[in-house]
């Protein structure tokens, strides 16, 4: 699919002024697609397969944008001169097959910014981290005085950029695998690779298939740009092989002389010489830092090195992680109740987000897992499970896949909403225990996204009384 799109190579917009460009699917990345082609004088066409996306269609309307909504019709896709589509359509959807037999190219938002931003831009890619490390950099680069636009995966679409008051000096963009999936032009001056673990095997054929997305966050990069790589990432030496940008690298342990990037060495972060020019060493004690786990680490080391790279200060990134103040649905503490410490980790979507949140926890863990699968291994986690967790509490489409996966290790408890797994984890919780909801999974089974979810388990947390 990614290499026939490749033999469209005329993705430029410009030059289509006359034609329709068919925008697919009406979500976040939809609705501000369509109203920054129309404001640039395209004409627009917006399609979705889903009839409440009625409302949100009208306002559109009312701008001029024709729509077509709750059903898709295939000469609509034949005949554009170009689709732009949102990440959440799987490209091997068959209307899309039969435009690219067409010739019709399908590109997605990343490629309308290349075009059209013309700030540098940090993107971030990686199975976990991505929006913690986006707002860390954020927080970082505002501190060394630069003015910051955020946006991509982590809800604001990118688009959105041209709706603010201001001019910014610098675009930090958090970039999911869905997005790079349609990528043809977009170079960002600096990416980051965080690390690659199983995720989205709904979606792509395998892991390779998915490491293979993200790598491509590099593929339109020049010699003058930076890559900065998680120096643990698996077959990390092959990919990097065929790199044009500057390579820069975190982790553990350096791997060769010369290294260049910084090494996390217990609760300090060594930037080395030379790394960005710079002539000496530098080293950031991180020991006063307040969010737990060795993935929190890296994701500051991470970030240091991509505000380094645009120019930012020492100074700035202590200032920024000074404010960091950690993110919403990522290992959140809600509330004590009778010596029970409760954590919203709603954002774990995927085994590897769990088991660093049962790496930051001792012991004593009652895990609240499940909802909307794909294609996940839970035994992933067995390991941590069967060392840290009493007991799991299952919900929504995957429990007996959780069960099956993980009862040899732990005893598992039923439940058939998020109010009574907050209950069932409430009767079974004793002083110093840590009921942490840490799903595993995506929460499209029960919830528009996995901020209701979170929301939904603070509420019925917030709901119970004490013994
Ligand atoms: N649709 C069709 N036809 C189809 C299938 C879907 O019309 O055959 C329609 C759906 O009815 C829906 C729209 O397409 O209305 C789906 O759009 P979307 O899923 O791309 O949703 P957006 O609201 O545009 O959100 C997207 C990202 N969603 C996904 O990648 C699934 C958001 O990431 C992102 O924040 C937003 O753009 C702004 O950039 C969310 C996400 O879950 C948080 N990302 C994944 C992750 O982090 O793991 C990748």
């Amino acid at each position: 699919m990614k290499a026939k799109q490749n033999k469209f190579p005329n993705t430029d917009l410009k030059s289509q002024k006359n034609k329709y460009i068919l925008v697919a699917g009406l979500g976040k990345s939809g609705f501000s697609i369509a109203q920054f082609l129309n404001t640039r004088g395209f004409n627009v066409l917006v399609t979705d397969i889903d009839s409440s996306k009625k409302k949100k269609a009208q306002q559109l309307e009312k701008q001029g944008i024709k729509t077509e909504i709750g059903f898709h019709k295939l000469e609509t896709f034949e005949n554009a001169e170009k689709i732009v589509t949102s990440p959440g359509i799987p490209l091997n959807f068959k209307y899309f097959k039969r435009a690219l037999e067409k010739k019709v190219p399908i590109i997605g938002e990343l490629d309308l910014v290349a075009e059209y931003i013309k700030q540098p831009i940090i993107a971030i890619t990686g199975t976990n981290g991505k929006t913690t490390v986006t707002c860390m950099i954020t927080e970082m680069l505002k501190a060394s005085g630069f003015k910051v636009f955020t946006g991509g995966n982590i809800g604001i679409p990118l688009l959105e950029y041209f709706n603010e008051k201001e001019k910014k000096d610098i675009i930090v963009a958090e970039v999911s695998s869905f997005q790079l999936d349609t990528v043809f032009k977009f170079a960002p001056k600096v990416a980051l690779l965080l690390n690659i673990t199983r995720d989205h095997l709904d979606r792509y054929t395998d892991l390779k298939a998915y490491a293979g997305s993200k790598w491509s966050i590099f593929k339109n990069q020049t010699h003058k740009d930076t890559a900065i790589i998680n120096n643990d990432i698996y077959m990390c030496e092959k990919e990097i092989s065929k790199l044009k940008s500057k390579c820069v690298f975190f982790g553990k342990k350096t791997k060769k002389n010369g290294f260049k990037g910084c090494i996390i060495e217990s609760d300090k972060i060594r930037i080395y010489d030379k790394t960005f020019n710079q002539d000496k060493e530098e080293i950031l004690d991180i020991s006063n830092f307040h969010l737990k786990g060795m993935h929190n680490r890296e994701n500051i080391a991470a970030s240091c090195l991509a505000v380094l790279a645009v120019g930012g200060t020492i100074k700035g990134i202590k200032k920024g992680l000074e404010n960091f103040s950690g993110l919403s649905h990522r290992i959140e503490y809600v509330k004590t109740i009778n010596g029970v410490e409760y954590y919203n980790d709603s954002k774990a979507t995927n085994p590897d987000a769990v088991l660093r949140a049962l790496e930051s926890f001792k012991d004593n863990i009652i895990l609240i897992m499940g909802g909307k699968e794909k294609n996940t291994d839970f035994s992933y986690i067995r390991d941590i499970v069967k060392k840290k967790v009493k007991k799991i509490i299952v919900i929504g489409e995957a429990k007996q896949k959780i069960a099956k996966s993980l009862s040899l290790v732990c005893e598992i408890f039923f439940a058939d909403s998020m109010k009574h797994a907050v209950n069932k984890a409430f009767q079974l919780g004793i002083k110093k225990d840590i009921v942490l909801l840490s799903p595993a999974c995506a929460s499209f089974d029960m919830y528009e996204n996995y901020a209701q979810r979170g929301h939904d388990f603070v509420k019925h947390i917030k709901a119970l009384k004490r013994k």
